[in-house]
């Protein structure tokens, strides 16, 4: 009987160890996550080229590698963004749409809008 009664309490004094672990533990577990939430958005390099008076406005850029570059038509008309060797290629930008395209590659990238063929930029990307 003596020996029931101390495996007895030995269960408890274990369950009670483990309950106050547990709530002792949880506090520390909700403060990690927030640090690693704050890094993803800082990443990116962007650059910005408007389209205008039928024209790429910044049609020579020149950008380092991994940067994000927005084009934004604010032209009456409709163009596209069209690379010349077709690394990338817009839809026809109406009036305020954008269209981005990250360069992860170095090189130049020429490119025009298809309808209006005389309309040329080039991106350069570099290290
Ligand atoms: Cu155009």
């Amino acid at each position: 009987m003596q020996k029931d009664n101390k495996r007895m309490w030995l269960i408890i004094i274990a369950v009670v160890a483990v309950v106050l672990f547990m709530l002792y533990k949880k506090p520390s577990t909700d403060i990690t996550p927030a640090p690693t939430s704050k890094n993803p958005p800082s990443q990116t390099a962007i650059a910005t080229v408007s389209v205008s008076n039928f024209a790429f406005n910044g049609s020579s850029i020149q950008v380092k590698k991994g940067t994000r570059v927005v084009w934004t038509n604010i032209d009456g008309a409709a163009h596209t963004v069209t690379s010349d060797s077709g690394v990338f290629s817009s839809a026809l930008l109406q009036r305020d749409e954008s269209f981005s395209y990250t360069f992860t590659k170095t090189g130049t990238y020429p490119y025009h809008c298809t309808p209006h063929p005389s309309m040329h930029g080039i991106v350069t990307v570099t290290e």
